[in-house]
């Protein structure tokens, strides 16, 4: 079955919002949060998740237009096909069922008929195995050396989501030592491997297609250097390989019982979870790989299974609308309270970008309402020494998810309790602003004189009425990393379907993979067909050299 076609500015609820936001423009969060009610209306706590969502630009007609909003684009009937496995990415034709792979294997979950939970749960055997062997160091190299390094070899989805849950998760590494390639700059490769012993060296190439062409050019560099260093047997013991495409990684020379599959279901922005978290596996150890797999089928569960109005995912996609369609609000920033999600933000560009960054509806006609937000971020305390001033006090509204934890993992409280000080201090200062009486009582203290004050006061004066989501988690850990992820990945969704695009195909960046390979070609026989004028010159001026 697939997904129903409803475009959401011709609901009834959407012309309510409105005229509702008419109403609430330009209102103050701080004086709707002192009149509302019932502030637990505010509130989303789920198992350690506290998320407080009271400092935002609404009050509970809104939420409730809002929850209309997604009943009459039929969220749940799409909920609910996506966890069936019918085939909603219809431009690629193919099933969605990342949350199948991070099943915990009590139900059937059917793709055309077939139940995959047995070979899902058969290669997640194959990777706590493989995982094993490495580290306990059953599994040996070339020469019979342990192996102390794992060389990820990948790019796109078959990076990022790798790359920040081994950043995230560094507290809880295993012995061996985890790297990443993925640019197709040479530079990237070479400057990775100079250091690396490859008698030591498991390298994990990983592509869905095995024709992307940074990874396999990457993936032959390393082979040639692995060659040169040891020789041409080595590659059997020095190369996993995860992937869709059965006869290329054959071609390529990689042992079959070093080769993990993919499903075509899993799209590759929303793959960590499968062979494509070997890596993951490798540098956490197994048992942590799984406990993340099982924090984020809670958070599916969560979704799946609870009302609207309480879905933290649903909740959380509705307020993204909320502002990116009635204030205008162009992006949105996400800031982690803790360096070890430094890699979230880029992380989130590619899943909530590649996916919703789309102009065409799902009857195929051009959309003529904003969609996709565009994310950024980075960790605080460091962004606040950065970008937001402009969050602060530039023209624009930016809509901030804070993301704190309770507890430090090393238990260094002294320094947590300022990093949290600091976090909660930000929320507060974004939604109260400095009113002028304050500034000008500050200046007075500080003993400037009247004309002083009246010609810095403007400067130093803070509107406020920024909005914020507040993330609190009792602690980093592979369980609470994997529900903030999926929690993330179901806004997407939710977004998408209210929006009426597909989330779920890329088009924009598989044109990307066309491009290069003709100009790459033109450049490598010296001639230059017919481009603009610019590229051209561009194209010749690099041959000249
Ligand atoms: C993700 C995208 C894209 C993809 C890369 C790598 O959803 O489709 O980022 O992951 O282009 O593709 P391969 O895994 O096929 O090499």
């Amino acid at each position: 079955m697939t997904l129903k076609k409803i475009n959401p500015t011709k609901t009834k609820s959407w012309s309510k919002l409105t005229a509702h936001f008419k109403e609430i423009e330009n209102k103050e969060i701080k004086n709707l949060l002192s009149s509302r009610p019932n502030p637990s209306d505010f509130n989303l706590s789920w198992n350690d998740f506290n998320i407080d969502i009271s400092k935002n630009r609404i009050d509970n007609e809104t939420l409730n237009l809002l929850i209309d909003l997604s009943k009459e684009c039929d969220l749940e009937d799409a909920i609910s096909k996506q966890f069936s496995g019918d085939v909603i990415n219809e431009t690629e034709k193919r099933a969605v069922l990342h949350t199948a792979i991070r099943t915990d294997g009590n139900k059937k979950i059917n793709v055309n008929g077939l139940d995959v939970v047995p070979s899902i749960l058969e290669t997640r055997n194959q990777i706590k195995k493989f995982t094993n062997d490495v580290i306990s160091g059953n599994l040996k190299g070339h020469t019979g050396k342990l192996f102390t390094d794992v060389v990820n070899i990948g790019i796109g989805g078959s990076d990022l989501g790798p790359v920040m849950v081994v950043e995230a998760l560094k507290h809880y590494s295993s012995r061996l030592k985890p790297h990443f390639v993925s640019n197709v700059d040479g530079d990237h490769v070479l400057e990775i491997i100079k250091d690396l012993n490859p008698e030591t060296t498991l390298f994990v190439i990983v592509s869905k297609t095995f024709t992307t062409q940074e990874t396999i050019s990457n993936a032959n560099t390393i082979k040639n250097w692995l060659i040169s260093k040891l020789d041409k047997n080595a590659i059997s013991k020095h190369f996993a390989a995860v992937s869709t495409n059965l006869i290329e990684i054959e071609n390529f020379g990689i042992n079959s019982k070093m080769v993990f599959s993919m499903n075509d279901w899993v799209g590759g922005r929303f793959s960590l979870w499968s062979s494509v978290g070997l890596s993951i596996s490798l540098a956490v150890g197994y048992e942590n790989f799984n406990k993340l797999l099982s924090g984020a089928n809670k958070m599916d569960n969560h979704f799946q299974n609870t009302k609207l109005e309480n879905n933290i995912p649903v909740v959380l996609a509705l307020l993204s609308i909320w502002y990116n369609n009635f204030f205008e609000c162009e992006t949105e920033a996400v800031i982690p309270y803790t360096q070890y999600l430094s890699r979230l933000p880029a992380y989130l560009q590619q899943a909530i970008m590649e996916s919703n960054g789309k102009s065409v509806d799902r009857g195929g006609n051009p959309v003529k309402y904003q969609t996709g937000n565009i994310i950024w971020g980075d960790t605080g305390t460091n962004s606040q020494h950065a970008f937001f001033q402009l969050i602060h006090q530039g023209t624009k509204l930016i809509p901030c998810d804070f993301i704190g934890f309770k507890k430090p993992l090393f238990k260094e409280n002294t320094q947590h309790d300022k990093l949290m000080s600091n976090f909660f201090a930000q929320t507060e200062a974004l939604m109260m602003g400095k009113s002028e009486k304050t500034v000008v009582n500050e200046l007075k203290n500080a003993g400037l004189s009247e004309h002083e004050i009246n010609s810095l006061k403007t400067f130093k004066i803070f509107e406020g009425n920024r909005p914020t989501n507040t993330f609190v988690i009792d602690q980093l850990t592979p369980e609470s990393l994997g529900s903030l992820i999926a929690m993330y990945e179901h806004k997407i969704f939710v977004q998408g379907i209210i929006w009426n695009i597909y989330s779920y195909d890329q088009w924009g960046v598989e044109l990307g993979k066309q491009l290069a390979s003709k100009v790459l070609k033109e450049i490598e026989n010296k001639k230059i067909s017919n481009h603009d004028s610019s590229t051209n010159s561009l194209l010749k001026s690099y041959l000249s050299n």
